[in-house]
């Protein structure tokens, strides 16, 4: 596949010697190397490299990771930034029938990429129909009507005619038999460099069919030309997304995918081979992890997380000693525990606080899973003042919360001695440590 030296640069870095900037020139090089030769715009690839300096430069790792896995971190948030960010794309139609609309240039993979939709649909549940307007390449009609009945999907072509109005027969004709979504292959006449020709075929037919999406199959070997034909497409239709097709038959695959990132528009699927199981949903994030070594950032990526789920619940349970308990407090609190456990994980958090900890009766303190999804359920039926101030809840709020979160009154009034007990617990706490600390035992 494309840019598969990223990962080798990667492993060199982690496991290198040297000092840590020699390791990052050398780092940098490898990566920019590497994108150009995937034709990525030089531009894109300098200022892609700029930021990541400055953010190694600038930025401290948080406690718990090595400098040299912040870096990567930052190289993986930036790669992912350059091939689309973090959009999930919608993939399956939110209505159906659905009529999808492809379009691309001669040989780009839109008949094939046909065969592969319908697979995918399929294979989810949908009646997929497919629609052969494609009245120029001999052969056309049979390698759509081939891959339907190879995917199980219903089929209509014709092999004369204006596209436009087969288009249209094809689709309502499939509509009548049920076809939930419906795919129109078109023809492919346009030479590269022919965008404006495709684009108008596109408009005609669109005009005519009114498609709920309308596709651009693109061939990853144009590299970053992409750019001009996904900025065309793009500002032409407003609801078209692209297909990036052949990413594994070049090295330019990498070009083309941030060309398309950088107008905007949203690439759905890639092509991976021309076996028709070859699509793959793309997700830049999960793309650039594969780039990087999918085991590597994948455990870093987890470490950080834990980190900073550690961090938070620190933070609050200090916050709780200083006397800050509202329900917000216990919200977040029983999230954690589900997470977690039970409270005292939480509390061995707090420097100091093991030693009230062992006092504890921890039987008091675990609660059931049950009860918790009832309590989260009843915290988010207050409103801002009773989370702020949970001493104003009387029995008139204690019923419409009941009512609200589908409990009883009772469940609430336990959640409120839970809250009151929590809050007791916490002043106790407080007057400990300060009591510790006076008589020199510092925590
Ligand atoms: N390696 C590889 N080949 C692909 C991929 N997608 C399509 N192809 C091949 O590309 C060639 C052209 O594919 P088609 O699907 O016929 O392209 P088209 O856009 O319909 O072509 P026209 O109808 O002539 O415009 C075929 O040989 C396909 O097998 C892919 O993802 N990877
Ligand atoms: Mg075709």
């Amino acid at each position: 596949m494309v840019l598969d030296n990223i990962r080798n640069a990667v492993s060199k870095f982690l496991s290198g010697g040297g000092t840590y900037e020699r390791a990052i020139k050398e780092f940098i090089r490898d990566l920019q190397r590497e994108l150009l030769r995937a034709d990525v715009n030089v531009k894109m690839v300098f200022e892609l490299t700029r930021s990541i300096e400055k953010r190694a430069r600038e930025e401290r790792p948080p406690p718990g990771l090595s400098r040299r896995e912040w870096f990567l971190k930052i190289v993986y948030d930036e790669l992912t930034k350059l091939f689309g960010g973090n959009r999930e794309p919608q993939l399956l139609p939110p209505k159906v029938p659905w009529v999808i609309l492809l379009v691309g240039v001669q040989g780009s993979g839109k008949t094939t990429t046909a065969g592969k939709l319908a697979l995918y649909y399929s294979r989810r549940g949908y009646k997929v129909g497919l629609v052969s307007t494609d009245t120029y390449r001999p052969g056309a009609y049979e390698q759509l009507k081939t891959l339907a009945e190879k995917t199980g999907a219903l089929f209509y072509g014709e092999k004369s005619g204006r596209p436009e109005e087969i288009a249209l027969r094809g689709v309502k004709l499939l509509k009548g038999r049920g076809a939930e979504i419906i795919i129109i292959d078109t023809a492919g006449r346009h030479g590269y460099g022919q965008e404006s020709a495709l684009l108008d075929e596109m408009k005609r037919i669109a005009d005519l069919v009114k498609p709920d999406d309308v596709v651009l199959v693109i061939d990853a070997a144009i590299g970053q030309k992409a750019y001009d034909l996904a900025k065309r497409f793009h500002e032409a239709t407003p609801i078209g997304s692209i297909i990036v097709t052949k990413m594994d038959g070049t090295a330019r695959g990498g070009g083309a995918l941030a060309a398309v990132a950088a107008t905007g528009a949203q690439i759905k699927f890639i092509g991976t081979g021309e076996k028709i199981e070859e699509l793959e949903k793309f997700n830049p994030a999960r793309f650039v992890s594969r780039l990087l070594g999918m085991g590597d950032i994948e455990s870093l990526l987890e470490k950080i997380k834990a980190l900073e789920n550690a961090e938070r619940l620190e933070r609050e349970a200090e916050d709780a000693i200083k006397g800050k308990v509202t329900m917000r407090t216990i919200y977040h609190q029983l999230q954690g525990m589900r997470k977690m456990g039970t409270l005292s994980k939480i509390l061995e958090l707090i420097p100091g606080a093991g030693f009230i900890l062992s006092k504890l009766d921890e039987s008091k303190l675990r609660l059931s899973e049950e009860k918790i999804k009832k309590w989260l359920a009843i915290i988010e039926s207050m409103t801002y003042e009773e989370l702020d101030n949970p001493e104003i809840i009387n029995r008139r709020r204690i019923r419409r919360l009941a009512l609200g979160s589908g409990t009883s009154p009772e469940d609430v009034r336990e959640l409120l001695t839970y809250y009151k007990n929590f809050k007791n617990l916490m002043k106790r706490l407080r007057r400990d440590r300060s009591l510790l600390r006076r008589l020199g035992l510092g925590v």
